[in-house]
């Protein structure tokens, strides 16, 4: 890895040479035709000569004649391939001549996927050498229309629950001073499909408000810096803009000056940026202003913004995070996980054309292990993206390694049986199990101004493997973490294999000493950062795990429960609903469940929680002996950064076991079986 002073090429790696440089064979990037004269056509070319300087360590000479080139990218070159590319796709075929490679798309976007992938495949040691006859080399196109991030990223330069540094888009109330990093970061974002971004946190406090108003020309910038890397820049909104920032009496949806005062700001920001996103929506959610306020409902909150933007092709994405926070924890009634569902599905059908519904993985709130969120195969004639959580808030806050790809495979691959088998989450963010006019996943930035960008390099592995998955959800974990790998790390097979491993087994190892078959939370209050198991227990945010001396659990079943597991398709509500074939890892999401009563394994539950906090603190002394004896193998920088953030991982998972123990020891009065040490 680059040193961590400067700024970490992450993936894009170009000292690292590809099998075919070091064995000499044909360098493609010699002779480079990039066609068109645009933005975009330029930053093709110049990362073409960056890597043909590092892949080659030979500049490429350009030429304007494509017969003339080793490689040609331009557009429209499609040939046979038409009909089967989309509007981002892209294919690689085979030149003219033995030899040459001919990069093609439909728009310019699709070309600098194809120019990325390219890149990717020449590094991961494939060769575009050899005459492919008619067929292409690679085509492809992206499975998600929607790929993007949400940054959670404040005016002032803070980050709400950023762990990699501050922001690397704004400071001061103003934008961050150094907006080559910016640049930087739109091209390591477009090199991995991502095509649109919003750049304000979901809570819009005062200063972020004005970003719509007086700051607009802010937004205006960073919208030149993303455009040429084909991703389209969205702002989060605050719903109360039309009294905050326009001195209106009210932002109720149905007035007409207050429609008439978001027409206008659509008008003022399309003038400026004709292709602005669109708005990213919190409303009525942990006090944030919205529809309710005005005895209206979403769909009409919504639709409102909708009809503004409309005219000019943006779009509103309405987050569905809208639950009763100011909950009495004796009230065992109310159930935050069904808070979603039961405020959006009666409105399925009743959303504006460009409407979408953004929607978290799980019921409750980004934790380890959560079941998918039931409105994903509910709502049917709705626009819907998933948003996932790069940045590690439950999830050891780049402190701890924590590979999340495993976890989002789970949640992509799952079936909601909503139209029949096959009806998995990734379908239908792909757009193809309901009608839909958008779909698309987003995913909240784990990026700060760390040099290494993620505060924990190997987190890296989340920003890369999330993308990867927005383009292909079909891709393994397995094969998204060794791209990344070798990208990073080169191809040493015992680097390789020895990060590989530590990624693959890394959220396990997390599940395993911090919170139990799925119940959730048990972390400090605020910050969410270390144990503290009754942390919220008697709090008013609706994360109740509800343990006593002899159980613990939610029983969220129909017969004697919230009715929770109820919101989901057969088969997956009985499943649920049954004590006996709930999938484990779940149990006491769904389900109320005695100390002594057994598991499938044979074991207690008690003695289930016991052993695998001892084996997550093991597994991660384990990690930290295969991370040492790569030694001399990564670049010391790394190396030591890597060993320093296990230490610190060694430290919380110890913490984590010794206090969660303790805990069920105390409450429960049952030894561990082996007698290990409990407090
Ligand atoms: C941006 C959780 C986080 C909040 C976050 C919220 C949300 O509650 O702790 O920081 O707010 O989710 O997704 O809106």
């Amino acid at each position: 890895m680059e040193g961590r002073t400067g700024s970490s090429p992450c993936w894009l790696r170009y000292d690292l040479q590809p099998q075919a440089a070091q064995e000499d064979r044909e360098n493609p990037l010699r002779v480079v035709a990039v066609l068109g004269g645009s933005a975009t056509a330029a930053c093709i070319a110049e990362e073409l000569e960056r890597a043909g300087k590092g892949l080659y360590r030979t500049t490429p000479e350009f030429v304007a004649e494509p017969s003339r080139a080793s490689l040609v990218v331009g557009l429209d070159l499609l040939g046979p391939f038409a009909d089967q590319l989309g509007e981002e796709g892209f294919v690689i075929k085979p030149g003219a001549w033995e030899g040459q490679v001919v990069i093609t798309a439909k728009t310019e976007r699709g070309l600098l996927y194809g120019m990325f992938a390219f890149l990717r495949e020449l590094r991961l040691g494939r060769s575009f050498a050899s005459p492919g006859g008619s067929e292409a080399f690679l085509l492809e196109n992206p499975s998600v229309p929607i790929r993007m991030i949400n940054h959670w990223d404040n005016l002032d330069g803070s980050i709400e629950r950023g762990y990699a540094g501050r922001s690397i888009l704004w400071n001061g109330g103003t934008l961050a001073k150094d907006q080559e990093r910016i640049a930087a970061y739109a091209r390591l974002l477009a090199s991995v499909g991502i095509n649109a971004i919003s750049i304000n946190n979901v809570n819009v406090h005062t200063a972020e408000t004005g970003l719509i108003g007086p700051k607009l020309p802010l937004v205006e910038r960073l919208a030149d810096i993303f455009r040429p890397w084909g991703i389209r820049v969205l702002l989060c909104i605050n719903y109360a803009s039309p009294m905050e920032l326009g001195g209106l009496t009210t932002a109720d949806p149905l007035d007409p000056h207050v429609q008439e005062w978001w027409a206008e700001r659509a008008r003022a920001i399309y003038a400026r940026i004709p292709d602005f996103g669109g708005f990213v929506v919190k409303a009525d959610s942990e006090h944030r202003p919205g529809p309710f306020t005005y005895g209206r409902d979403h769909a009409q909150g919504a639709n409102m913004l909708g009809k503004a933007l409309e005219p000019y092709g943006g779009i509103v994405i309405w987050r569905c995070f809208v639950y009763n926070c100011m909950q009495d924890w004796r009230d065992h009634t109310t159930d935050r996980a069904r808070a979603a569902y039961d405020t959006f599905m009666p409105l399925d059908g009743k959303f504006a054309q460009n409407v979408v519904l953004q929607i978290k993985n799980g019921p409750m709130d980004f934790q380890i292990r959560e079941p998918v969120s039931p409105l994903f195969g509910g709502l049917s004639r709705t626009n819907q993206i998933l948003e996932l959580q790069i940045t590690q808030e439950y999830t050891g806050q780049q402190k701890d390694l924590c590979y999340l790809v495993p976890l989002w495979k789970e949640v992509l691959d799952f079936d909601t049986f909503a139209q029949g088998p096959g009806s998995t989450v990734q379908e239908i963010v792909a757009g193809r199990v309901f009608p839909q006019a958008y779909s698309g996943i987003a995913g909240v930035s784990n990026v700060g101004s760390d040099p290494n960008w993620t505060g924990h390099t190997l987190a890296q592995a989340n920003l890369y493997g999330f993308a990867r998955l927005c383009w292909n959800p079909g891709l393994s974990a397995a094969e998204v973490g060794e791209e990344w790998v070798r990208l990073t790390f080169g191809d040493d097979e015992r680097v390789k294999s020895v990060i590989l491993e530590m990624l693959l087994k890394s959220r396990e190892i997390y599940e395993n000493y911090t919170v139990p078959l799925g119940i959730g939370w048990m972390v400090n209050p605020g910050h969410h950062y270390g144990p503290n198991v009754d942390g919220y227990e008697y709090d008013r945010w609706g994360t109740y795990h509800r343990a006593d001396w002899q159980a613990i659990g939610v029983d969220r079943t129909l017969q004697g429960g919230t009715g929770f597991a109820g919101q989901y398709h057969q088969p997956n509500a009985e499943l649920y609903e049954s004590r006996e074939r709930c999938p484990e890892e779940l149990l006491l999401f769904f389900h109320r469940v005695g100390y002594r009563e057994r598991l499938r394994s044979g074991k207690t539950l008690i003695q289930h929680i016991y052993d695998t906090h001892f084996a997550g603190v093991e597994q991660v002394q384990e990690m930290i002996a295969r991370w040492n004896s790569l030694e001399g193998r990564v670049d010391p920088e790394t190396f030591v950064h890597v060993a320093a953030k296990l230490q610190e991982q060694l430290k919380n998972a110890t913490e984590w076991r010794d206090v969660v123990n303790s805990y069920f020891y105390r409450k429960s009065g049952i030894p561990d079986e082996r007698g290990r040490k409990i407090y």
